[in-house]
């Protein structure tokens, strides 16, 4: 069954009708009956199965995936390691509930988050279906463990899209536009964005704290809250310093800090986490997309003292940590240590890095190349200016997709294009999907 599944999708790109094709515009009538429009897809292929880096859409159309279902299939489609694991626990039992009836893949995937999250401290989890609810979760812990009140975030921050965590992320449009009221003592603050502001990682920490102190006061903040690469805001990388001078404020100040690192965790920038690129050791960690392959499952795991000091009953959902979701997480996580992803996830960094850089000399749309290891952006401007060029960033989405590449855009301003691939693309399909991305770039640069 599972050699079947192997054999049968190719591994090169391979365009067979126009995009979408038949059979998926045929399937997007049909949704856009039932669907809601509030949710958009950029490229309507509908998608029939996957293997490693490629998709294969209902019309036989073989797709490169360079953007991973937004940074969640870290160990590629159908890995062998997580269909044996996920159809042996479907077989075995589905749900029991955690709170009604416990099972050991729940404890294992504890065990291995405390294990791989930075610091040696005594630390516990709690699982959860969605990183939304891993944020909301973490700001629940850090409030009770303080009893203050005040979460700080950042500008270009994203954590998600229900009451909450709207309120954490920073961007208007699509996501908070006429959802509100939103949820109270939040207070954002300055980012670092050295492409934008220039600044020293210190200055710019400098700066935070002192909005902090000034605006918000230290002895009422329970947590700051970052993304130690920022995702959807841009893939912003803030300037060396900038985390470990965060860190140290709020441990000086009996804040928690919180690591969100629900798209940059798992091997995706080379390392278990993003902020072990410079050592920070965070009270909490938020993770869910490349932890567990595919399934949903989320985590909060946190220094025990915090997390312990929940009342008994006070977290849980149906759901979260669901038996099959755990047996999913296990296996990707030994799949990610055997192969050794995050070695694969630097060398894919240093080909994505060296060929836009190179790109950057000739086309003048490209401001910025950044990001660490497999998480890799440009940012596109308007030539010989700053200024955002969102126009480019559509029209080579547009373009890759066209060539049969998933690529995504993000960025508070819409112009960036951000590079996740599966870390078990081949060295061939990583320059073919280059290949088409700078063709795009040239095109409309
Ligand atoms: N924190 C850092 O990246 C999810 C959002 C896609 P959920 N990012 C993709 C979209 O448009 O909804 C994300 C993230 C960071 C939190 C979240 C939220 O995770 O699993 O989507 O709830």
């Amino acid at each position: 069954m599972v050699s079947s599944i192997e054999s049968s999708v190719g591994t090169e790109r391979k365009v067979v009708t126009e995009l979408p094709g038949p059979k998926s515009r045929a399937l997007h009538e049909r949704r856009k009956a039932v669907v809601s429009a509030g949710l958009t897809t950029g490229f309507p292929i509908y998608i029939e199965r996957g293997e490693g880096a490629i998709v294969v859409d209902v019309d036989g159309n073989r797709i490169l995936d360079l953007g991973s279902g937004i940074a969640v299939t870290t160990i590629g489609h159908a890995v062998p390691e997580v269909i044996e694991a996920v159809s042996a626990q479907v077989a075995a039992f589905t749900h029991t509930c955690f709170m009604v009836a416990p099972y050991e893949s729940y404890v294992t995937v504890c065990e291995e988050l405390a294990a791989l999250t930075p610091g040696t401290h005594a630390k516990a989890s709690a699982l959860f279906n969605s990183g939304s609810e891993a944020v909301e979760n973490a700001v629940k812990v850090a409030r009770l463990a303080t009893g203050r009140e005040a979460i700080v975030v950042f500008d270009h921050a994203y954590h998600g899209r229900t009451n909450l965590t709207m309120a954490l992320t920073a961007k208007n449009m699509p996501y908070k536009d006429r959802f509100g009221p939103f949820a109270p003592e939040i207070y954002r603050v300055a980012m670092s964005y050295p492409f934008r502001d220039g600044r020293s990682g210190a200055d710019a920490a400098a700066l935070a704290i002192s909005e902090i102190e000034t605006q918000v006061g230290a002895h009422n903040v329970a947590a700051v809250l970052i993304e130690p690469i920022q995702g959807e805001g841009g893939f912003i990388v803030p300037a060396d310093g900038f985390l470990p001078a965060l860190s140290e404020w709020t441990t000086k100040n009996g804040v928690v800090f919180i690591a969100d690192e629900i798209q940059s965790g798992f091997c995706r920038t080379g390392e278990w986490f993003a902020v072990n690129h410079e050592g920070v050791i965070p009270d909490m960690v938020t993770t869910a997309k490349g932890l567990a392959g595919g399934m949903p499952l989320a985590a909060l795991t946190g220094r025990a003292e915090l997390m312990n000091a929940v009342h008994e009953g006070g977290l849980g959902g149906t759901y979260g940590g669901n038996p099959v979701a755990c047996a999913a997480a296990v296996a990707t996580i030994r799949t990610m240590r055997d192969r050794n992803l995050n070695a694969r996830a630097r060398e894919i960094g240093e080909t994505i890095l060296s060929s836009l850089r190179s790109l950057q000399q000739d086309v003048a749309i490209i401001g910025d190349v950044r990001g660490r290891g497999a998480m890799i952006a440009m940012e596109l401007v308007q030539p010989g200016t700053k200024n955002p060029n969102a126009t480019a960033a559509k029209s080579i989405v547009s373009y890759c997709n066209q060539q049969g590449v998933l690529a995504l855009a993000c960025g508070t301003y819409g112009n960036v294009i951000r590079l996740l691939p599966p870390l078990v693309i081949t060295d061939e399909q990583l320059a073919d999907g280059l290949s088409v991305l700078c063709a795009g770039v040239r095109a409309a640069g």
